[in-house]
């Protein structure tokens, strides 16, 4: 049963996803001024979904010609916010899909849907797909963006089914595509991408979440998906520097630094964020029916002559140690410091019937957890009724504290229409007395259909049309794609 629901809930983050990531995006960069209206919910903010009025018309292609059961097109999606051109506005890069099923169909309308890329023209967002060479046909899932070689423009790494893409910028509004030529040469199914430089040399480093091996049925396995199948295994890239046009090479390094050493696990969700604040960026990474894992960065133990693959760090896994080896379906994951204490808090989104995992940071008592779990603070917003997917922190209403944006969808996908779940926008409230600020926090947030009494959460319902998305991909050096969105519509 429990597998039944988390099979169900992993699928139309698609069109949840992208419409609203869309539309909230071009709410803020395009500048489209929130309306105030009476409701007392965000301050009177009102969100709408903006996208077609700005020119972000992308449909996800996933099903398009009928469901089928295709776990991979039921989970593809991501999106990118990234300043490709440098002109200070920030442009749109969107990852698409499609079903295997679909490709004869595809062809005859005219070839396989494409990933896009929306140049932000003050506002208006004009489809760059085809002449920046971004617009690549994969099952993609997840993306990522950072300047890895240092040229002072914006590179972009994709999650798909069967491997990973690394688009260069050519600095001309054009991108090369070069992951096999900078060694990264995985072939499988990967989904959350992350960068932060692990390392501490100065130039970021790209973790890639592996998921789920659909060749690899485990025999006699009483799980559902994906825990009848083998896991695939995380990577972990090391930027070695430029090569002699320009373009990084990358050394894998995951198991040697510690990631994933007694199993593959389920991979979804990933960010680099660090926990400790030493200074070194730590991976918080969230697993589909796998425990959730808190990797922290540490230096090397023993020093240079007891490191054989000369990393100078390694990965120590604590997420049983730090309270925060959630066991659930871990499908999205978002940092920010929600209570203001100045320390970096964790949400996970989980399947339906799941409660979301939220951990807040306190004070680390000698040996015991760093972390606390944050559910009271939002125990009038959230409920168990939607599979979570994407989520991210935006302040909505300039207050000074992040709201929550969780994009929902039921899986597995079998109707379009029927499986749409809505998006969720969830307001903080702030600390709900100061004086308390030193201590625990008091934290108190709500869902964003408003009205003064706290009710349980929710807002919109996703257009049933357009689909994309999911990843969990967010940088702590770059800043990236979540996968988040919303949805605008009133509800
Ligand atoms: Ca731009
Ligand atoms: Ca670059
Ligand atoms: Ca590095
Ligand atoms: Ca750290």
């Amino acid at each position: 049963m429990r597998r039944e629901i988390i099979d169900r809930s992993k699928a139309c983050l698609a069109r949840v996803l992208g419409v609203i990531a869309i539309g909230l995006a071009a709410f803020a960069t395009a500048g489209v001024a929130g309306a105030r209206s009476s409701s007392p919910g965000l301050a009177g903010v009102h969100l709408k979904d903006v996208a077609r009025q700005v020119g972000l018309a992308f449909r996800q292609g996933a099903f398009r010609y009928g469901v089928s059961f295709d776990p991979a097109a039921m989970m593809g999606g991501g999106l990118c916010w990234l300043d490709y051109n440098n002109d200070g506005w920030l442009d749109l890069f969107v990852v698409n899909s499609y079903s295997e099923r679909d490709v004869p169909l595809w062809e005859k309308h005219g070839g396989l849907p494409r990933s896009a890329l929306f140049r932000n023209a003050k506002g208006r967002f004009v489809n760059v797909s085809a002449k920046s060479h971004a617009d690549l046909a994969v099952r993609g899932d997840g993306c990522v963006a950072a300047d890895f070689n240092g040229d002072g423009y914006t590179d972009l790494a994709v999650t798909t089914a069967t491997g990973i893409k690394l688009l260069w910028n050519d600095g001309d509004g054009m991108f090369t595509e070069g992951a096999r030529a900078a060694g990264i040469n995985a072939f499988g199914w990967y989904t959350a991408a992350a960068v932060a430089d692990v390392n501490g040399d100065g130039r970021p480093d790209l973790f890639v979440a592996g998921y789920t091996d659909l060749n690899a049925q485990i025999p006699g396995s009483d799980s559902g998906f994906p825990g009848n199948y083998a896991g695939v295994r995380d990577l972990l890239y090391l930027n070695e520097g430029r090569d002699k046009r320009g373009h990084s090479r990358f050394r894998e390094v995951g198991r040697q630094a510690g990631l994933e050493v007694a199993r593959f696990d389920h991979t979804l969700g990933a960010v680099f964020t660090d926990v400790n604040r030493d200074g070194r960026s730590d991976l918080y990474v969230a697993n589909d029916e796998d425990p959730n894992r808190l990797y922290v960065n540490v230096a090397w133990p023993g020093g240079a002559k007891t490191d054989p693959a000369h990393l100078g760090f390694r990965f120590e896994e604590r997420a049983a140690a730090e309270g925060v080896a959630d066991p659930n379906a871990g499908m999205g994951v978002a940092s920010a410091d929600y209570d203001g204490d100045g320390r970096t808090d964790l949400f996970i989104t989980n399947a339906r019937g799941q409660q979301h995992a939220i951990f807040r940071t306190q004070p680390s008592a000698a040996g015991g957890p760093s972390f606390a779990d944050g559910h009271q603070d939002f125990a009038s917003a959230l409920s168990t009724s939607f599979a979570g997917w994407g989520v991210s922190w935006p302040d909505l209403n300039r207050d000074g504290n992040p709201d929550l944006v969780i994009a929902n969808g039921a899986i597995p996908v079998t109707n379009l229409t029927r499986d749409a779940q809505p998006i969720q926008v969830i307001e903080n409230l702030g600390r709900a007395d100061s004086r308390t600020r030193a201590e625990s926090s008091t934290t108190v947030c709500r869902g964003s259909s408003g009205a003064a009494s706290r009710r349980p959460t929710s807002t919109t319902t996703a257009t049933p049309t357009s689909r994309s998305t999911r990843s969990g991909a967010r940088s702590s050096s770059s800043r990236t794609p979540t996968p988040t969105a919303t949805g605008s519509r009133s509800p």
